[in-house]
């Protein structure tokens, strides 16, 4: 099956003056067991260091780990545990300049843009408050890592220059693709922004017994878009990171996009590739970017049939699954494992595009591959089966009866007057209040029983209090309901999960029919709607990141076992994240959860 996704885009697209597909990808180095064979520690610092981008570029200033952006890639054996000491040795003050301008002409589409030829700010745009003064202050997420709560990298425990984070991973999970990232709390934005992430691997016998093409034949990807400066006098890029965002007429900021896409921190690179199987890891970076990517020929056509995709966050899928018809989106920090057979393209260049900037203003195009031109043997099969221990959860059969519900809701820009989105956390009531629609009252009704369900905010930010306390070993069904406004990437941390149902409320101007948004809850209760969005072969695998557009209500199912301790679930569009849009959550056993006093009363919070 080929498709024809749009009008085939010339190769000239804007760059900026930056020729596109000009530098080769750089591969990033890889820490791995047969450097610390007898050893399970490591030390990695995050220094301030200045990388070359693309080759007609200047040199940019970046805060990274190693002096690598991004940063080397991890690899350890399932099982075998690591302790890394994340060292912040980064001097200075964050190497980004961040604008603001009204939304209208501060697109994130082109470079500069926000000062006149004498270096003066154009009229509406100022320096965004404060990132010019921040120091290194950070704190290292293992993104998709099951780990106690103390090596997690708790948003407010972020440490000063000089100091160390030392975090024990177990790795006690299946082979996967994970990335470490900076946390720090209200600034994860900027620090991410300035160059703080890499990949890390887990690798095991299953794995292994598939055979998958290896060595240089398996590939990171880590995707990501940034913006740049330019000299104000001659307009000419000077390499510096601009984080330049537009604010909304509310106030409310617009998260960051940029005109440029890097992948593993080159702009438009190419890569040579034999005519045969490669396996890809592919890993959204950006603050905010979603990439509906795609494989096209030169003429633009997609060649989805030579893609298969074999894992999804957690781990790979029981059987290689196709790409979707439009493309593979993948979110911030969504992880696809992905096969490629390049068999077939001989001699020609191919190319990865972001199908969603398609006819756009915004910048479709993301690296080349250029196909050697004669055909060899390739000794790769694609396998029928991949993982054989994976299992399908069904909620009341692979979920056990006996489990926690926990309930999110996500409420668009405006509601009760906020002008960001925001991520309400809500408990049942066994009464409705009086009057209707009350702020933070949201209430659905069961079409079949006519059973009305009421839930109240009991927390929007991060500092409010705790609510959601669950049992060490306990199954939790976590339920997203979403209002309206963007979709939102939200990604719990500590277990990986499977999406077990995708329903969808109809939608009103963009919000969910019945969402009274100046008083912040429901006029009515709300049927439980009908399934929405088909739920894709490759989105059955276990992932810790879940999609949630506007008027969808997602429930996903995770075990929390084998970690305790106080975690975050949170959007990880990064810029929604500082804004508040991240929460704590705590795992610990249940022996000792009944003696836990907290507010609300009761322990763990055991509804059905
Ligand atoms: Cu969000």
């Amino acid at each position: 099956m080929t498709e024809v996704i749009a009008q085939p885009v010339p190769v000239t697209a804007p760059g900026f003056g930056l020729t596109k597909f000009l530098d080769p990808l750089r591969i990033p180095s890889v820490i791995g067991p047969h450097l610390w064979w007898r050893q399970e520690e490591v030390t990695i610092k995050a220094v301030r260091t200045r990388v070359r981008l693309h080759s007609q570029l200047p040199e940019t200033e970046v805060w990274a780990y190693e002096g690598e952006f991004p940063g080397p890639t991890i690899e350890v054996r399932s099982g075998k545990r690591l302790r890394v000491a994340w060292t912040n040795d980064a001097d200075g003050t964050i190497p980004l300049v961040a604008v603001q301008g009204p939304i209208a002409q501060a697109p994130g589409t082109v470079p500069g843009g926000y000062r006149d030829a004498n270096g003066q700010l154009l009229p509406g745009f100022s320096l965004i408050d404060g990132v010019a003064d921040l120091p290194a202050w950070q704190v290292v997420h293992l993104h998709g890592a099951m780990t106690n709560g103390g090596n997690d990298g708790w948003a407010h425990n972020a440490v000063l220059r000089g100091n160390a984070q030392l975090a024990e991973y177990p790795n006690g999970q299946q082979s996967t693709t994970m990335w470490y990232h900076d946390h720090a709390m209200a600034v994860t934005r900027f620090n991410v922004h300035a160059g703080l992430a890499g990949m890390y691997l887990i690798r095991d016998a299953e794995e292994d017994a598939l055979n998958l093409p290896h060595g240089r034949h398996e590939i990171p990807l880590v995707l990501c878009d940034r913006n740049l400066d330019t000299d104000p006098a001659t307009g000419a890029l000077t390499g510096q990171l601009l984080f330049k965002i537009g604010v909304a007429p509310s106030g409310a900021p617009i998260p960051f996009t940029g005109p440029f896409n890097l992948v593993n921190g080159v702009i438009w690179p190419h890569l040579e590739v034999d005519t045969r199987w490669y396996r890809f890891r592919v890993l959204n970076a950006s603050n905010s970017r979603f990439y509906r990517l795609n494989l096209v020929d030169e003429a633009g056509v997609a060649q989805h049939d030579a893609v298969r995709i074999i894992g999804t966050d957690g781990g790979l899928l029981p059987t290689p699954a196709p790409v979707p018809e439009g493309g593979l989106t993948l979110a911030p920090a969504e992880r696809a494992d992905v096969l490629i057979d390049f068999s077939r393209f001989a001699g020609q260049r191919l190319r990865l595009t972001d199908a969603s900037a398609q006819g756009g203003p915004t910048e479709p195009d993301l690296m080349e591959f250029r196909v050697e031109d004669s055909a060899r043997h390739d000794p790769f099969r694609l396998p029928e089966r991949l993982s054989s221990s994976y299992v399908r959860l069904q909620h009341g059969t692979t979920v056990p009866e006996d489990h926690d519900h926990v309930f999110v809701a996500l409420v668009p820009p405006g509601t009760a007057g906020e002008a960001h989105p925001q991520m309400w956390e809500l408990r049942e009531l066994t009464e409705a209040p009086p009057s209707l629609p009350a702020e933070g009252v949201l209430q659905v009704k069961d079409p079949a029983t006519g059973e009305v369900r009421t839930f109240e905010r009991v927390a929007a930010l991060f500092d409010d209090t705790t609510t959601f306390f669950i049992d060490h070993g306990r199954w939790a069904v976590w339920n997203f309901l979403h209002f309206g406004g963007p979709t939102h990437p939200l990604h719990i941390h500590m277990a990986q999960f499977q999406l077990l149902t995708r329903r969808a409320f109809s939608l009103a101007q963009g919000n969910v029919a019945g969402f009274d948004v100046a008083t912040g809850g429901t006029v009515a209760p709300l049927e439980v709607p009908p399934p929405g969005r088909p739920i894709e072969r490759y989105e059955e695998g276990w992932k810790d990141t879940f999609q949630v557009a506007a008027g969808e209500w997602i429930t996903v199912a995770g075990r929390h076992e084998g970690a305790t301790g106080e975690f975050m679930y949170r959007c990880h569009i990064l810029d929604h994240e500082d804004e508040g849009m991240m929460r704590p959550f705590v795992v610990h056993p249940p022996e000792v959860a009944r003696f836990h006093v907290h507010p609300g009363g009761g322990h763990g919070g055991h509804e059905h």
